[in-house]
């Protein structure tokens, strides 16, 4: 039988010739990652070495993510290559291991590399060993395979009829072993065997449903010569159903469900992505606590462990590969390939409801390889897990009659109007057009958020001030439209956690997205969580909107508090009033005087009590500082106005543009489908903007807020 030995202390680390010793997992981005260093973080090659004995037999050695391109030696000898830093992998080290100490060195590397995917996106590539490497000794002869994409070889699908269907991949398969497969309840006992069948049958299993009741079973698949169990793989899963409707929605196990859903990447502050058990733990009770029911784990495969604790916790996932942002032909086969660990590694995962094959695709440009290319990727997922429908995050600007739009099972779209574009209202316009262009498309919302960066406080929060207040309104706005839309499937805030991101410099913080829910450090709960507290879960509350802000302007001041309550009373010194509403409440008029406040938030039995100070002006530390005042602009996009200079503007002429070929890929629907057309021949001496101003046009005006950023990116 196999035997797990746990590699994950005592490397020697080594970057740019300098050694130290470390345990696993470990990244070296974890400060250099999120902005704490003067310039870029390090991205190369560094190394982890360390001894290991010589095992008799079958070895491999199991990397379960290592970013992103690792090449294993031992003695000096090449053992091999894998490319994609998030999935599992192994190789067999059988004949590599010739004396009774080995050199093992593993040499993992995070620089730029045109081949393996992700390229270019909005997050920290966080180089290192940052999940657990095992030694697997003592593997039989035959056994289900260790070769197969990272997989532990068997894969299992349910229908909620109680069929069982296994597939298992046998390396070495000899006559006189036995197969057996069986299906353990959660109670460990057996309710379904057959020899080496690949079907099975449950009588009316107890469904898995979601939170209301995550109900798994146990497929265990043995491998038996005469008495003796040689190989044994267990995994867990569920019976469930998965339904969408272009007009109803979702339903789960034919019960209509909303998916109310965040997005999460797996890093922290100041450990970036080197995560435990803990973390990942700890994440998923912040998301219980609000009371969402689905996650999108974005842009890549995460932690086995995250998948198990989503299917016991009764989260609905989406599951994605790092097909993102730039679409490259050279990386087409590396993406096929962690498509193909994603969902070899993960099928038997109740939870996860779809495989999302790319985000935001179209950012830079939309062409047919590329369409060919994502069909393509469609396809394969298709092919490789008929059971689940696939997903992809449409770029916000990708047309309403995209052909990408009809790739994948059901779709969703990335939207940041009233962040990156002025007003909120450019959502509810769009949807509306949207649907009404596309009434049989299952569409939802891959993405929205805002930043919100702790610190920054004021009476009339605006777009683009970066503080909580401006957050949480955003969000109002943006559950209201969700919640008043049943065909959106679901949708995903962009994100529970503020994340790394190196390239970023806003809001006055480095190197980091702020847009959580959450604290990069998980200690604070910005006011948004509570507003989709008081929207999501029943677990009564009140919270005062920036209760951490302990100083308010003297006079009459509105306050706002979010909860899941039908009435609530707020008291300020001796004036109280009540209000009744849903999920948002907010009293006019309460006064405050100068000094000590008391403040009392009530409702039934809940009671908070909040002092604050009243002021005559805010101090200067709660608003954004001088220097980090600029217009917010997608990540992407120059920043730096002097650069912007040399680019392409609206005010460029039909002619000029058309001379780029970069701008005929950038600007898609209808204004690209316009600028290729021959009509533009005749209109060479008209500016962008007077043509995008045609009513054939008909792009809302933050569209063209947008086309203009993008054209700031393309240097003339
Ligand atoms: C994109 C992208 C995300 C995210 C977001 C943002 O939409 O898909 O990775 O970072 O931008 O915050 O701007």
């Amino acid at each position: 039988m196999k035997k797990i030995i746990a590699l994950n202390n005592d490397w020697v680390f080594c970057k740019e010739g300098v050694k130290e010793t470390v345990n696993l997992p470990h990244t070296w981005n974890g400060l250099d990652g999120q902005g704490m260093n003067e310039g870029s973080y390090y991205r190369g090659a560094c190394t982890y070495t360390r001894i290991i004995p010589r095992y008799e037999g079958i070895t491999y050695l199991e990397l379960k993510g290592a970013n992103s391109v690792a090449t294993v030696k031992i003695n000096g000898r090449k053992v091999g290559t894998h490319e994609g830093g998030y999935s599992t992998f192994r190789f067999d080290i059988s004949s590599f291991l010739s004396s009774p100490k080995n050199f093992l060195e593993i040499t993992v590397d995070n620089s730029e590399n045109k081949k393996v995917y992700p390229g270019f996106a909005d997050f920290t590539f966080y180089g290192g060993l940052y999940r657990e490497v095992n030694l697997i000794t003592d593997v039989p002869e035959t056994r289900f395979s260790l070769d197969d994409y990272g997989s532990k070889g068997v894969y299992v699908t349910a229908k909620t009829n109680g069929d069982v269907k296994v597939k298992a991949v046998i390396s070495n398969y000899q006559k006189d072993v036995k197969v057996l497969y069986e299906v353990l309840d959660a109670e460990g006992k057996t309710v379904a065997s057959a020899g080496d069948r690949e079907k099975l049958h449950v009588d009316s299993p107890v469904l898995w449903e979601g939170m209301k009741n995550p109900y798994l079973y146990t497929l265990r698949a043995t491998l038996k010569k005469g008495e003796n169990l040689i190989d044994k793989v267990e995994l867990r899963f569920g019976f469930r159903d998965i339904k969408f409707d272009a007009k109803e929605g979702c339903f789960l196990n034919g019960e209509y469900i909303k998916l109310k859903g965040v997005s999460r990447h797996q890093d922290r502050e100041l450990i970036g992505n080197a995560l435990t058990l803990a973390e990942h733990k700890e994440d998923l009770d912040l998301i219980k606590e609000m009371g969402a029911n689905s996650i999108r784990l974005a842009h890549y495969q995460q932690a086995e462990e995250f998948y198990d604790l989503c299917d016991e916790m009764g989260f609905l996932v989406w599951a994605e590969i790092p097909v993102i942002s730039r679409f490259s032909k050279a990386a087409q086969e590396n993406a096929l390939n962690q498509l193909e660990e994603l969902i070899k590694q993960n099928m038997h995962h109740a939870s996860i409801y779809a495989w999302g094959v790319q985000n935001e695709i179209t950012i830079t440009s939309e062409n047919e390889a590329l369409i060919e290319g994502i069909k393509e990727l469609n396809a394969y997922a298709k092919l490789l897990d008929p059971a689940r429908p696939t997903t992809c995050a449409q770029f916000t600007m990708c047309g309403l009659d995209s052909e990408l739009n009809r790739i994948t099972d059901i779709l969703a779209y990335n939207h940041y109007f009233g962040w990156y574009m002025k007003t909120c209202d450019g959502l509810d316009e769009w949807l509306e057009k949207f649907h009404a262009a596309n009434p049989d498309l299952k569409m939802g919302i891959s993405e929205y958020g805002a930043e919100g960066v702790l610190g920054y406080f004021g009476d009339a929060p605006f777009q683009g001030d970066y503080s909580e207040g401006y957050q949480a309104l955003y969000h109002e706005h943006y559950i209201r439209s969700i919640n008043a839309n049943k065909w959106i499937w679901g949708s995903y805030v962009w994100n529970m956690f503020d994340f790394g991101s190196a390239i970023r410099n806003e809001g006055g913080v480095k190197g980091r997205n702020n847009k959580g829910l959450v604290t990069f450090d998980r200690k604070t709960k910005k006011d948004s969580f509570w507003l989709y507290k008081a929207f999501w879960s029943d677990d009564k509350f009140v919270h005062l909107v920036g209760d951490r802000y302990p100083l308010r302007k003297i006079g009459a001041q509105t306050f706002k508090v979010y909860s899941n309550c039908d009435k609530v009373q707020i008291k300020v010194n001796n004036k109280q009033k009540t209000v009744t509403a849903e999920g948002v409440f907010v009293f006019e008029g309460m006064e405050i005087k100068a000094g000590e406040n008391k403040i009392t938030v009530t409702a039934g039995d809940i009671k908070e009590t909040y002092i604050i100070t009243g002021v005559e002006e805010y101090p200067r530390e709660y608003s954004l500082p001088d220097d980090a005042k600029s217009m917010v602009r997608n990540w992407f996009v120059e920043k730096d106005s002097t650069k912007r200079d040399d680019c392409f503007s609206l005010d460029d002429t039909i002619g000029d543009l058309l001379k780029s070929e970069d701008i005929l890929g950038m600007v898609g629907g209808a204004a690209g489908k316009l600028l290729r057309s021959p009509l533009m021949f005749a209109v060479k001496p008209f500016t962008l903007r007077q043509l995008l101003d045609l009513p054939i046009v008909n792009l809302n005006p933050e569209m063209v807020d947008m086309i203009e950023d993008y054209l700031g990116t393309i240097s003339k």
